[in-house]
């Protein structure tokens, strides 16, 4: 991922777009995936970015993750925002309208937004663009407050139109489910770094870190024996043979974690089972029987780890909210 300003161009902000106040399309380039699938078979050890795991078919795999028993992040933040309604809502203040970072859920959003005091409305961003706007249409019309949609990655700086929601407001970014964790510490550091300068001074960011804790707890939540979090990630496979036209064999392969200490993380790999190859645009890139390509990581910050990050960001933990029994942390940070 990089860090850039593909800013609002006259082409790029549509309005109205069905029922959004606008749509900003940064445009995220296509190319960069078959780009970063050849660099990232081509590395040692090989690896691919986890944004790429949530096209449409990936997203919907994600969503059912979230109901599972064994995925703890989504019940306890759930739990942290309702047992704290009330002193979430007076530390956010009133008349705020809200930009999301991966606008995947509209439970979570709505959650916020029923216990804000006057909010002034809702932007969510996301890279995938027709999942974004399909859920950002549905949510305009159920909840008739002003939404935009801005197509986008997480590191790039939105120039937002805000008088199309509200020129009065201050903002609150909002990043919630733990996804943080699945960035690294520097593309942490430049997500809020960028934050600061799209929502402006005097903006609040509540953020959803998952924290460190039993390793037990983690195997359980990553690789369950109902198998769907290993869907997820080989469901990388068939993205990369159907829209970049690779050849692979996709029963090859298996899903594996490894849990790291220091910072605590899991890390999500696709392994062959046996040697095999993937071709790609008339290269051959070989794997190893036991071979892997890392997918995704899921870091989990302690508060001191986590405050450490922030020092190098204009933002600073201001109330915590913690569920003790899963370490589970909802910060509300602010940048003033
Ligand atoms: C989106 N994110 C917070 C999830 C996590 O828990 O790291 C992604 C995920 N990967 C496998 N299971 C869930």
């Amino acid at each position: 991922m990089h860090e850039q300003d593909r800013a609002a161009s006259p082409a790029a902000l549509s309005s109205p777009y069905g029922d959004l106040a606008f749509l900003l399309d940064l445009d995220p380039p296509a190319s960069d995936f078959r780009h970063d699938v050849h660099e990232g078979l081509a590395a040692t050890p090989k690896r691919l970015s986890p944004m790429y795991l949530y096209d449409e078919r990936g997203s919907l795999f994600f969503q059912k993750i979230t109901t599972l028993e064994t995925y703890y992040p989504t019940r306890t933040e759930r739990s942290l925002f309702e047992d704290n309604a009330r002193a979430i809502g007076e530390a956010i203040g009133p008349g705020r309208a809200v930009f999301e970072y991966g606008a995947g859920s509209p439970e979570k959003i709505e959650l916020l937004l029923s216990l804000m005091q006057d909010p002034r409305g809702y932007v969510g961003m996301d890279i995938s663009r027709e999942f974004l706007i399909e859920g950002m249409q549905a949510f305009a019309a159920r909840t008739g407050l002003p939404v935009g949609a801005v197509c986008a990655d997480f590191n790039d700086i939105a120039t937002l139109p805000k008088d199309l929601i509200d020129p009065e407001a201050a903002w609150l970014g909002f990043f919630p489910g733990s996804t943080i964790g699945n960035i690294s510490t520097d593309a942490a550091g430049a997500l809020l770094r960028n934050a600061a300068a799209t929502l402006g001074r005097g903006a609040a960011f509540l953020l959803g870190v998952d924290l460190e804790k039993d390793p037990d707890v983690l195997r359980l939540a990553y690789d369950e024996p109902a198998g769907v979090t290993a869907e997820f990630i080989l469901n990388i496979l068939p993205r990369i043979r159907d829209e970049l036209g690779a050849s692979l064999d996709i029963g090859a392969f298996k899903y594996e974690i490894d849990i790291r200490d220091n910072p605590q993380r899991i890390e999500m790999y696709v392994t062959a089972v046996d040697a095999t190859e993937i071709r790609l645009d008339g290269r051959a890139y070989g794997f190893d029987a036991g071979e892997r390509m890392q997918i995704s990581r899921s870091q989990k910050y302690s508060l001191e780890g986590l405050d450490s990050l922030l020092d190098s960001t204009p933002w600073r933990r201001e109330r915590t909210w913690i569920d003790e029994a899963c370490p589970y942390a909802l910060c509300l940070l602010g940048n003033g």
